[in-house]
């Protein structure tokens, strides 16, 4: 995709639109938001550049960089951003690109970008929301920097220095503004690297490496300050949650590189991500907690209605489907023309396929589509000229000429490998023919059970104590483990509001079950027909008959086993639910602390230590460590678990994660591969702190 230099941006090609005002008063029109989406939405918009200039041929490696303060800098080694005077305008480029508002700089947008030479559309978006910005240019042999704050310049562009004339690139940073992104200021590394990770998969052999300077215990008293500021609704300053250098040893002074030598821990987290194999490499991370049913990545590629239509896919023993896709490099959960275009074409090329070969004979029922997806995971990447995303939260591809340059590429190249690669074919369309037998014999199954539901009536679970109130936004249903704990929580609740459903025992792992066999288990059936939601394409969340769904289990290992597997059926049955936030863990205390006849509860050892303080330390002191849900009575576990007044809950959130990160989390935790969840629960356990999926 390289330019002639004939085409190559001068700078008075710029188009100088309107002033960056707009942007501060209305950041969520550019930005969609100024949540912590919003927040990481910056870092991505000048990665997109740098990303933009791999593209086009110049750059191979982008810096990414968290600093203590939380600003970032993103650099690249491409030509630069030009420096040189704009005519329209009579100012130099880098400043029009940084200052000014350009067209369709609209959220959802953006993907106009990607090889289209029409970049640096961003840049001038996150400047206007960052309390300062500083840009490094190298370029004809000289090093060029300008400043801004809150989208204005604070210095004209200087030379600053001398470089190689081979040495050229563009290094931009800026440090998000407090005023617009008031709810938080802290980036978060594991958010930057799926994303980063994901634009290096999408961006074959381009280098992309994250940085975080910040260590564990930096970002802590980060996120302690942050909460406490927030509480006190102003400016606090607290001595000790401060983190400038002058005042803490710890940080970035000298000091702290000396404690590094001694051993201490002053970690910095670097990931690089540099795939040779483009999505091909993705699909094989998709699978890597998973087995796959043959060694070989299937890979098509072309060009067609000036669309350029990349896929990539391979099953694996699994049950459920993961396909991402993308559009000029932007993930478009809700699929659209491209999605529809790969599905048919997989669907008509391995039906083809299979009757040619009297795999299936012509008698027989076709496949279905849903059949042939078992166990699939496949990428799916298009780049397009005008994408129109559409839907809701527009994320949704639109441009019916990706439908058919997927299909037509898809179906072209799949027929070519099925017939070079027999064995590979036969493994798929058997595979598929054993979906669609449990398919079939399950539709089977459930119409003798309506029709037997219908004659005696259906109805709710015998186990379940349901509420009275019939207004599910004010009800909410506990999952509890173990029939013992379940009956003190039938005693404690709220009887209007609060449903219990106790689970006896473990429950089954629906990631290693064939999808129409977990319908059979009983603990399964009984929580789809509790929430009255229906599970898959039939799911409706209209039908939710509680606005809480809360699991409460035991606060050891088991109770962890538990919530995890609850949590993957949930979200391979209904992940909706999840999606949008119905899910939370109670958390049970881990000990009662009782001096003189009064009573605390502390939810950690932290929260213990530090109510010990408070009281004293003291021989009438009685600390209790509660084992178990189970060694409640009722009026406790109302106490310190269920009464809405003083409960802690977590709800299950995985707003800042993809598709196929969940997807990873999931058949890592549950899947039959044992080494991915070693070195998982190794990486994960020290930081586990909050549940965040
Ligand atoms: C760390 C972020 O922005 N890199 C970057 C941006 C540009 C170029 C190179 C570039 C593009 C072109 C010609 C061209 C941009 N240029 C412009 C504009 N990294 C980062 N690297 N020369 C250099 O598109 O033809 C906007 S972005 F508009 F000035 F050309």
């Amino acid at each position: 995709m390289g330019k002639s230099k004939k085409d190559e941006y001068g700078g008075d090609q710029i188009q100088v639109l309107e002033g960056l005002e707009a942007v501060r008063k209305r950041p969520g029109m550019y930005i969609g938001t100024t949540s912590s989406r919003g927040l990481h939405h910056l870092v991505y918009e000048i990665v997109d550049n740098a990303v933009d200039e791999a593209l086009a041929g110049y750059c191979d490696t982008v810096h990414v960089t968290i600093h203590k303060d939380n600003s970032i800098t993103v650099s690249d080694n491409g030509r630069g951003v030009p420096v040189d005077i704009n005519h329209k305008t009579g100012r130099p480029a880098i400043e029009v690109v940084y200052t000014v508002l350009h067209a369709g700089g609209k959220f959802g947008g953006g993907g106009y970008k990607v090889s289209g030479g029409l970049h640096g559309v961003g840049a001038s978006v996150v400047n206007a929301l960052s309390e300062n910005m500083e840009v490094i240019v190298k370029r004809d042999s000289r090093i060029h920097k300008q400043t801004y704050e809150r989208g204005k310049i604070t210095s004209d562009l200087t030379v600053i220095g001398e470089c190689d004339p081979d040495d050229t690139g563009t290094q931009v940073t800026f440090l998000p503004d407090g005023e617009i992104f008031k709810e938080t200021l802290i980036y978060d590394f594991d958010v930057l690297k799926t994303r980063l990770r994901e634009m290096a998969f999408l961006t074959k052999g381009l280098k992309i490496i994250l940085t975080d300077e910040r260590t564990r215990e930096e970002i802590d008293i980060l996120i302690k300050k942050e909460k406490a500021e927030k509480a006190s609704g102003e400016e606090f300053y607290d001595e000790e949650a401060d983190i400038t250098e002058d005042d803490n040893p710890d940080s970035s002074t000298s000091e702290a590189e000396e404690s590094d030598e001694d051993g201490s821990e002053e970690k910095i987290r670097e990931e690089i991500f540099h795939y040779e194999g483009g999505i091909k490499e993705f699909v094989e991370y998709l699978n890597s907690s998973k087995s796959p049913l043959y060694n070989e990545v299937i890979y098509c590629e072309g060009i067609k209605d000036k669309v350029s239509v990349e896929v990539a896919f391979q099953h694996n023993d699994g049950y459920s489907e993961i396909t991402e896709c993308f559009a000029n490099n932007i993930n478009t959960p809700d699929g659209g023309m491209h999605l529809t275009g790969f599905k048919n074409a997989i669907t008509k090329t391995f039906n083809d396929y299979a009757k040619k070969n009297k795999i299936i004979k012509e008698n027989e029922t076709a496949l279905a589509g849903e059949d042939i997806r078992e166990g699939l995971a496949a990428i799916i990447s298009v780049k397009i000229e005008n994408p129109q995303f559409e839907g809701q939260t527009k994320q949704k591809l639109g441009n019916a000429e990706a439908r058919g340059a997927v299909d037509s590429i898809v179906s072209e190249q799949l027929t070519y490998y099925l017939e070079q690669n027999p064995a590979v074919a036969k493994t798929i369309c058997e595979k598929a023919i054993l979906a669609q037998r449990a398919r079939e014999a399950a539709r089977k199954a459930r119409d003798l059970t309506r029709r037997k539901n219908v004659l005696e009536g259906g109805g709710l679970p015998g186990k379940l104590a349901d509420c009275s109130d019939k207004d599910p936004s004010k009800c909410e249903i506990f999952i509890v483990e173990g029939d013992s704990a379940g009956g003190s929580a039938k005693k404690a609740r709220t009887r209007t509001t609060q449903a219990i459903l106790p689970l006896r025992g473990k429950i089954l792992n629906v990631e290693k079950t064939r999808p129409e066999r977990a319908l059979e288990n009983e603990e399964i059936r009984s929580m789809i027909t509790a929430f009255g939601t229906g599970i898959h394409d039939e799911f409706n969340i209209e039908k939710l008959r509680y606005d809480k769904i809360i699991i409460m289990t035991d606060a050891d290992v088991d109770g962890a086993h538990i919530a995890t597997l609850l949590l993957t059926f949930f979200y391979r049955f209904m992940p909706e639910l999840i999606r949008e936030g119905h899910v939370y863990l109670a958390q049970p205390p881990l000990f009662k602390i009782e001096k003189n006849k009064k009573v605390w509860y502390a939810y950690s050892d932290d929260e213990l230590n530090s109510i010990i303080e408070e009281i004293g330390r003291d021989q009438n002191n009685k600390v209790q460590r509660y084992k178990g849900l189970g060694e409640m009575d009722a009026e406790q576990l109302w106490e310190t678990t269920m009464d809405p007044e003083k409960r802690i809950l977590l709800r299950v959130d995985m707003e800042q994660s993809t598709e196929a990160e969940v997807d990873i989390t999931f058949s890592t935790l549950m899947g039959d591969q044992v080494e991915p969840r070693r070195e998982f629960i190794e990486t994960n356990a020290k930081y586990a702190k909050n549940l965040d999926i």
